[in-house]
């Protein structure tokens, strides 16, 4: 019989708006200035949920946007969640009728995850071990990579590589698009030497009727070559698969556990980036992390810019022991002027993030900072 648990009395969504130190490019763009949906929650005992939706404020990547979800979640998704809550294995139900619009849905689902560790006195990543079904199975720090955009140039690029590489940081990814690709990997590949690990991200931005630069991208022992076709076609990553000895890695391509099913199925990847909100929350992302280790590829857990908020999210499902490759996981320290926890999380010498232990989030948030920060806001429960 679960425990009791004491009702939600607070709810409420914001947007809240995180300038970048700078652009970070990539094939679908530039993104300037990172709008992010923030999801709060507090029970009649005081615990307190927090979550993040971060879809990109453009359409570009996804069809998701920072607007839409902002939408989706005030309108439906915590709506239905405070219907159904405030337990997080029934709002992940209650949100599946919800098409799309992955990112709300797993926002809303992660502050009720988040709520529920608090009330428990437990960290999110216990919390998520539970769920997998697998108690205790966590590791106490996730291994972190570098994730680096399009650079003006090759050599500031290099630069770059080498100062993560000498902070720590486990593996470098390089974004890729046609006409930058097998020049800066050559480069960097050159400065780094052959062993340490680097891989790429094209964000979908080559044809499958021109491989060409794929097949050359072939010869540098990438760990993976990311999501380099078409958003919606395993059938093109299949077939560039079984062409090539590097792994292919989906991200864009896999938006629920169905999608990896089916990909993996197809041959279509041997790498699964696992974002929470781009597979639509923390019950779809443990079923996702199950297929991936009974199949034996590789996971590693990715990211979307996230405030401190989300990232804890990700640190926390990153901990399990499935995750076999580093996380895309800067800390703001690298990307913003700012976060929305203090202190935020650092990256140590050995290119590790220590898992926190403190209940429920396991971060403090920084409510002023969020309120100076929010363009919007609407309450759904208490004021
Ligand atoms: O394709 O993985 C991606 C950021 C925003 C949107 C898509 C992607 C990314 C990244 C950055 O590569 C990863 C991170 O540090 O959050
Ligand atoms: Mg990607």
């Amino acid at each position: 019989v679960p425990a009791k648990r004491a009702p939600v009395v607070a709810a409420d969504v914001r947007e809240v708006t995180m300038p970048l130190r700078r652009p970070f490019v990539t094939g679908f763009g530039a993104t300037e200035t990172r709008r992010v949906v923030i999801v709060h929650l507090e029970d009649a005992d005081g615990a307190q949920g927090w979550g993040e939706a971060a879809p990109l404020d453009h359409p570009f990547y996804l069809p998701d946007t920072t607007s839409a979800a902002y939408t989706v979640a005030v309108e439906w998704a915590l709506p239905m969640a405070l219907a159904a809550g405030p337990d997080p294995a029934r709002v992940a139900q209650a949100l599946e009728p919800i098409r799309g619009n992955t990112f709300a849905r797993a926002g809303v689902e992660a502050a009720f995850w988040c709520l529920d560790a608090a009330r428990q006195g437990m960290c999110l990543a216990d919390l998520f071990a539970i769920g997998s079904g697998a108690p205790g199975s966590r590791r106490s720090s996730v291994p972190t990579g570098e994730s680096i955009g399009i650079h003006p140039s090759v050599e500031a690029t290099v630069a770059e590589v080498l100062r993560r590489l000498q902070e720590g940081y486990r593996r470098v990814k390089l974004k890729v698009q046609p006409g930058w690709d097998t020049e800066v990997v050559a480069a960097v590949r050159q400065a780094i030497g052959p062993h340490t690990p680097l891989q790429v991200d094209a964000n979908a931005s080559y044809s499958d009727t021109d491989p060409a630069p794929l097949v050359e991208l072939d010869g540098y022992d990438l760990a993976c070559i990311e999501q380099p076709l078409a958003w919606d076609d395993l059938d093109a990553h299949a077939a560039l698969q079984a062409r090539l000895r590097t792994a292919v890695c989906l991200d864009e391509s896999l938006r629920s556990p169905a999608d990896v099913r089916r990909a993996l199925d197809k041959q279509a990847c041997r790498s699964v980036n696992l974002k929470p909100g781009r597979v639509g929350g923390i019950t779809a992302s443990l079923a996702i992390h199950d297929m991936c280790v009974a199949a034996g590829v590789d996971l590693w857990c990715g990211g979307m810019l996230e405030s401190g908020i989300g990232r804890a999210v990700n640190i926390a499902l990153a901990s399990l022991p499935g995750f076999t490759q580093p996380a895309d996981m800067s800390p703001a320290s690298v990307l913003y002027h700012f976060d929305l926890i203090e202190p935020t999380y650092q990256v140590t010498a050995d290119g590790t993030i220590a898992v926190p232990t403190a209940a429920g989030l396991g971060f403090d948030v920084d409510r002023g900072r969020i309120e100076d920060r929010t363009r919007r806001r609407e309450a759904l429960a208490g004021s």
